[in-house]
């Protein structure tokens, strides 16, 4: 397949994917911790670079190569390093760009423990971070300092669903001679590839969109260039918060369908939020596709489509919320998004608990915040659980 210049769905299929000696339609899966060198000097000629063979399953495996492959590929990107979990890959960038004295500009609307992991691990070793709303491109400026060397953001946000402007944010960015790396998530490449926006970095917990199945924990960076590939690949191959050639099988057959299951909960995504919008109980909705998005016009400009996350907030705060969630039936209530199963969660009290109210309040995380990540299942017995919920509260 010419894959440069096919289409999505026909990507997701066949990129990544390579010919062995018995003609296997998928890539197989190579467990094995270590490769057999023909004699010492082709094992010396692979430890010093001259021979492309494989060494040892940390530092590279055919399994994981293909679907790193793949990935770099939908994502537009040079080149792809698949890690255990998506935070094992939000590590490895703070790792690679960071370190003493130096300094990260981040959104303040992020996965808690990427927020998490900075104020109370990465600040022990003398990194520095401000935190404030990067959809609002002043914050931005006035937070740089001389030892700014990362800007980093999610978009749409997790769990505000705040659109942060990708082309803007790249320029502030190379202004200053720093990457731009950008948590994907939330979109999957199949509805935005910040490298075609002018991002140098993209990480993904592969556990949600791509996977798709509730049942892989995966993380991905995408680098636009070689320079950064490497700083990246010696962080990851020195600290090994490597795949398993098991784990990326999973995810690469998940990878597969991307395209359907994202069309397909979408469509129903706009459906629900529609209907949430033009409930009696609810305050408001914030999801990309509604007209009352305050970013809806610059989410057109980036996106492919609004994707099936919204959040929305019940009147009557908190309690009306708790009973809500109790009252789902098909709906589960549970962490996690992006699968085949809709899902729904509690941000304030779950995914972002350990951040201060202060802060969550700052970043608009309210306690009446309810999160729904929109499966494949029919949209009208979504509705319906969500109706009968509703009625409960
Ligand atoms: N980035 C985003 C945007 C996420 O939503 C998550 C996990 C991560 C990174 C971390 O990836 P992991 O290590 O879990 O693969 N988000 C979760 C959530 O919202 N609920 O449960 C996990």
């Amino acid at each position: 397949m010419n894959s440069e210049n096919a289409g999505f769905n026909s990507r997701q299929v066949h990129a990544g994917e390579f010919n062995d000696a018995l003609g296997s339609a998928t890539v197989p899966i190579y467990q094995t911790s270590t490769f057999k060198f023909k004699n010492a000097d082709h094992g010396a000629a692979c430890f010093s670079g001259e021979s492309d063979g494989y060494i040892y399953t940390r530092l590279g495996n055919p399994t994981i190569g293909a679907l790193e492959d793949a990935v770099a590929n939908l994502e537009r990107g040079f080149a792809g390093i698949a890690t255990s979990s998506g935070m094992a890959a939000i590590t490895t960038v703070y790792l690679a760009f960071l370190g003493a004295g130096k300094h990260i500009v981040s959104h303040n609307s992020l996965y808690g423990p990427a927020r998490g992991v900075m104020e109370t691990i990465f600040s022990k070793f003398g990194v520095e971070y401000s935190y404030i709303d990067t959809t609002d491109l002043d914050q931005v400026r006035k937070a740089i300092r001389p030892e700014t060397a990362m800007i980093y953001t999610e978009t749409p946000a997790n769990p505000t669903m705040g659109i942060t402007d990708l082309r803007a944010l790249a320029k502030i960015a190379h202004e200053i001679n720093v990457p731009l790396v950008v948590d994907n998530t939330f979109c999957s490449p199949y509805l935005q590839r910040p490298i075609e926006l002018g991002a140098d970095v993209v990480v993904h917990s592969m556990t949600k969109f791509i996977n798709g199945h509730a049942d892989i924990v995966a993380g991905m960076i995408v680098s636009a260039n070689v320079k950064l590939h490497k700083m990246l690949k010696h962080v990851m191959t020195n600290m090994g918060p490597n795949m398993d050639p098991h784990q990326a099988y999973m995810v690469h057959r998940g990878l597969k369908t991307l395209g359907l299951r994202i069309d397909r909960a979408q469509e129903s995504a706009r459906k629900i939020a529609d209907y949430l919008e033009n409930h009696p109980k609810v305050e408001w909705v914030k999801y990309p596709g509604l007209k009352s998005h305050p970013q809806y016009e610059l989410a057109k400009t980036q996106m492919d489509g609004p994707g099936s996350m919204l959040s929305f907030e019940l009147k009557g705060g908190l309690a009306s919320g708790k009973r809500m969630m109790d009252s789902v039936k098909l709906i589960l209530l549970a962490v996690s998004l992006g699968g085949v199963e809709s899902l729904i969660q509690h941000p304030a009290s779950m995914t972002h608990s350990k951040i201060s109210h202060e802060k969550k309040l700052a970043a608009n995380i309210t306690d009446g915040l309810v999160r729904l990540s929109i499966g494949i299942e029919d949209v009208e017995d979504i509705m319906a659980d969500l109706d009968q919920a509703l009625e409960k509260v």
